[in-house]
């Protein structure tokens, strides 16, 4: 082992021949083997879940590249006998094998500690509890309007690796980030983001994290590498960033909001975003007095408002110029599962909010909603607190529907605000809410829970809702020849 010759704020270390242990075999783990591989190291994985439940032609590709694999479960052993850890998004960093690695002063590194070191491009980061991805996607369109080549990645689904291992030609790298991905930086500090976006936050993934002060931790380490020629996007009406906005070093903070008072960024004002100077703070290349029209696009709504401004705010501050932007503002299309209208039956709606994956996210649609609501709801619960949505839930919830794990836990939550029943299955509830509703209602799947006690993702649990409506549809829509004989 060569651990002495490595520390976390020198990576220059990935000499051929040192041993670097790959945890999870999934996209950033298989990236991970093939960016170790091209710098030449003596590449292992080790996987939890059992081999059969492992991609056969990964397993095959790695034996045929010398890649020694645990499946099945970590063992400490091969943790404590490596010079550096890479670990997956997705790993706990509290196993048994971790710890005792890092007892051992063994580096225990993710995809933005080796990115801050190879990564080559001008990236924005952006981050959040809820509009990550949308933001993100958004981003590219707009850069994609302006620079003749932009990476999309991270989070969202590419890892940066699979970037970082190529010619790493594009103009620029537009990176989703997760605060799994940010807890795993480096002990230095991480990646320099030209421009950081903070979207917002809300209880999320307390089943990872050990208090919720540890989360928001978390999320404000995007920051932390941050120079004074770099920029910070912040949600100016978000109370937790808020309280917290002088806690980080350096670069310099812009806002988006509804309520910037004296503070300079982007404003939303009548489906408008109107980037604004404060009295101690003036934007850039004079860009104050812009103004974007939201009212034409795929974001006129909330919370997609408060997307596009910081979306705007971030491209504006990269560079890139207001032709470009509204370019990239209208040929946005709003990303599946998100309060996305599937069918209106029997002058009831039905509505697909899949990706409301936490407590933020139905609070933000059931704001978003004036009609009576039949909510459909549950799934593997993520720690949060249901509290933040008795009044709205009170004042607009008819009846709730709870499928999943967390059925019985909100149904002992919401039995003071309103009626429930819990169902088996989604295709169950869905049917239960068309005999329940009236015209004017709103049928919505926000589960504010994750998806994997019954789905393999969030999408799949949408399409099954879809089909589901579609079903309905088809049974009440009368058949021509039914119709005619009548
Ligand atoms: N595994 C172990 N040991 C464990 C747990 C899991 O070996 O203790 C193994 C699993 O058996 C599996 C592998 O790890 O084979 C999966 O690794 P992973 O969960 O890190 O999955 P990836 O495929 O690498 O996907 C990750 C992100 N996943 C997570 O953060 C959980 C993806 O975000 C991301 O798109 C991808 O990297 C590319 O960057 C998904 C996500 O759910 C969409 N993210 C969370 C969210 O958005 O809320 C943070």
């Amino acid at each position: 082992m060569a651990t002495s010759a490595i520390n976390n704020n020198n990576l220059d270390f990935l000499d051929p021949g040192m041993s670097v242990l790959v945890v999870g075999l999934g996209k950033t783990g298989l990236a991970a083997v093939k960016f170790f591989l091209q710098k030449g190291a003596l590449v292992s994985v080790s996987d939890s879940s059992p081999r059969d439940t492992l991609d056969p032609k990964i397993l095959t590709w790695l034996e045929n590249n010398d890649v020694p694999c645990e499946t099945g479960g970590h063992s400490v052993n091969r943790f404590t006998a490596v010079d550096l850890i890479f670990v997956s998004p997705g790993i706990p960093l509290t196993i048994e094998p971790l710890i005792e690695a890092k007892r051992c002063s063994i580096p225990v590194l993710g995809e933005l500690a080796i990115a801050a070191h190879y990564l080559k491009t001008p990236v924005v980061g952006i981050t959040g509890t809820n509009g990550k991805t949308t933001v993100t996607t958004l981003l590219g369109d707009i850069f994609r309007a302006g620079f003749e080549k932009v990476f999309v990645g991270g989070n969202i689904g590419t890892p940066l690796l699979e970037y970082i291992s190529g010619p790493q030609d594009n103009d620029i790298v537009v990176a989703e980030i997760s605060s799994f991905q940010l807890d795993t930086g480096g002990a230095d500090n991480g990646l320099p983001f030209k421009v950081a976006v903070l979207l917002n936050i809300s209880p999320d993934h307390l089943e990872r994290y050990t208090s919720y002060a540890a989360y928001v931790d978390s999320k404000f380490k995007i920051f932390r590498a941050q120079s004074p020629d770099d920029f910070a996007v912040l949600n100016g009406d978000d109370p937790e960033i808020m309280n917290r906005r002088h806690l980080w070093p350096e670069s310099r903070k812009f806002f988006f909001g509804r309520e910037l008072a004296d503070l300079a960024g982007a404003q939303i004002k009548d489906g408008k975003i109107i980037l604004k100077n404060s009295s101690e703070s003036a934007l850039p290349d004079n860009m104050s007095g812009e103004e974007y029209d939201l009212s034409g696009t795929g974001l006129k709504n909330p919370p997609n408002l408060q997307n596009g401004a910081a979306a705007i705010l971030a491209a504006r501050l990269m560079g890139c110029r207001q032709k470009d932007i509204i370019q990239g503002l209208l040929s946005f299309k709003p990303l599946a599962h998100r309060m996305s209208l599937v069918a209106e039956i029997d002058g009831v709606r039905y509505i697909d909010d899949s990706k409301a994956t936490n407590v933020g996210a139905l609070y933000s649609a059931i704001n978003a909603i004036d009609q009576p609501i039949i909510l459909i709801a549950g799934g593997r619960d993520k720690g949060g607190d249901y509290s933040d949505l008795y009044e709205p839930v009170r004042r607009k919830v008819k009846q709730i529907l709870l499928i999943g794990e967390a059925k019985d836990k909100m149904k002992r939550a919401f039995m003071a605000y309103a009626d429930i029943e819990t169902l088996e299955t989604l295709q169950e509830a869905v049917v239960r809410a068309a005999e329940l509703a009236a015209p004017g209602d709103i049928v919505l799947l926000s589960p504010a829970c994750a998806s994997f006690d019954m789905f393999k993702s969030y999408a799949e649990r949408g399409d099954v809702f879809i089909r589901s409506v579609k079903a309905i549809k088809n049974r009440s829509t009368p058949k021509v020849e039914e119709h005619l004989s009548q």
